[in-house]
């Protein structure tokens, strides 16, 4: 029997989330990514906004000289996980095969589950509506027998749309289409194909197998068998976190270590209250650069105890940030952080004085770090902010 499954993406996310809280900035464009004096980038534009050439990804500062009548807020991550969670909520009550994929979009395999809504697309008009009453947010669902060709209709047919394709009609759909519209194209395979004459997924999926994996090996082999809707992975959630991440790309490299410190600190933040959050703690946190040529190296350290206290986190972020910039003095495009070696239920802190605690915890991380570092790399408290 054909599976009936679902790609549901919620309509410019973080934004959208922003005009539900905000009515005033419905209809209007809208930039979610933070100050455009600052540097940074964006991350959610309206659909509004769109039509000037804002898109995610554009910095702050472009976003603003294209279009400056767009209201600019800063990113709020604790309100797109609570929707998120709440999106995530009211799919379960469709089905239980649910695949988050990132906050704001999942597979759901609704096979068998549409019955007593007359049809796949009766189904998702109740998702949309059921979105739309207890969010305020719209979703663009995509409806097909495999997650590959569900997840392509989804994002044709956006905002707000849904689009099914029939069973039998998965190859005909896709030919036409542009090959970067096939998850896993990027821009580098996209040339490489481009050079091989190939610009749709119709011509890809009429190539042998063998010709496409002698240019693009395994991967190529996997997009393959996606261009001819040859899709069997199951929609299943997926396994724990081994690590919890996030990066952040400037909009002019810099080698201003006040500033790189600042947003190490802001994402040591996010990170430390991702693991809170899932009540998980780190032992191995990486510090990960990308230059202004595009190398990129990461920092690594173990540590004896696993943390999610933040403070400890940038503490030992901001070293091993430094030791970095000691070695190399080139600017910096990315700064990133990850936490893994992620451990199960969060410690309980001393009923009595969680501060004790923590400062401990703080002493533990500066004499590990000044064993492996040695003495003279750390000074304590008022110097760390304090950079020269
Ligand atoms: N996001 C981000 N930085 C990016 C891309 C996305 O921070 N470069 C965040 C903000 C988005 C959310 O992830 O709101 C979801 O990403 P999508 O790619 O689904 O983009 P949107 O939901 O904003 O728009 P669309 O309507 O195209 O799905
Ligand atoms: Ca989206």
């Amino acid at each position: 029997m054909a599976r009936c499954v679902f790609h549901i993406d919620l309509d410019a996310f973080f934004v959208s989330v922003e005009q539900a809280l905000d009515p005033k900035l419905k209809g209007k464009p809208v930039v979610v990514g933070g100050d455009p004096e600052r540097r940074g980038v964006v991350a959610s534009a309206s659909y509004e906004a769109r039509p000037f050439g804002v898109h995610a990804g554009m910095p702050l500062s472009r976003a603003h000289r294209l279009c400056p009548q767009a209201t600019f807020l800063q990113a709020n991550f604790s309100r797109y996980r609570a929707a998120s969670a709440r999106f995530m909520g009211i799919l379960a009550d469709f089905s239980p095969h649910i695949e988050p994929l990132g906050l704001d979009e999942a597979y759901l395999d609704v096979t068998g589950f549409e019955k007593p809504y007359g049809s796949p697309q009766q189904l998702a008009l109740s998702i949309k509506d059921r979105i739309h009453e207890e969010l305020k947010l719209t979703a663009s669902i995509g409806i097909a027998t495999c997650k590959v060709v569900a997840k392509i209709a989804s994002e044709l047919w956006k905002p707000n749309g849904l689009l099914e394709i029939a069973v039998g009609e998965e190859r005909d759909f896709l030919g036409p289409l542009p090959i970067a519209k096939l998850p896993g194209v990027g821009r580098k395979t996209e040339e490489i194909l481009r050079q091989m004459g190939i610009a749709t997924i119709g011509e890809l999926a009429s190539l042998s197998q063998e010709t496409i994996k002698s240019r693009l090996a395994v991967s190529g082999v996997a997009m393959h068998r996606c261009a001819n809707a040859i899709d069997d992975r199951k929609v299943e959630a997926p396994g724990e976190p081994k690590s919890i991440s996030q990066q952040i790309t400037f909009a002019r490299d810099t080698l201003d270590r006040r500033f790189l410190a600042a947003e190490l600190s802001h994402l040591c933040e996010e990170v430390s209250d991702r693991l809170r959050s899932q009540a998980k703690q780190a032992r191995c946190l990486t510090v990960r650069l990308r230059y202004a040529d595009f190398e990129t190296i990461a920092r690594q350290i173990t540590l004896q105890e696993a943390t999610n206290v933040n403070q400890v986190m940038f503490f030992v972020a901001f070293q091993l940030l430094n030791k970095a910039l000691t070695e190399k003095e080139k600017a910096i495009r990315l700064i990133g952080i990850r936490a893994s070696s992620l451990v199960g239920k969060e410690k309980q802190l001393s009923m009595f004085d969680p501060g004790v605690e923590r400062a401990e915890r703080l002493d533990k991380a500066i004499n590990q770090i000044r064993s492996k570092y040695g003495l003279t790399s750390i000074q304590r408290g008022g110097t760390i902010p304090n950079l020269g």
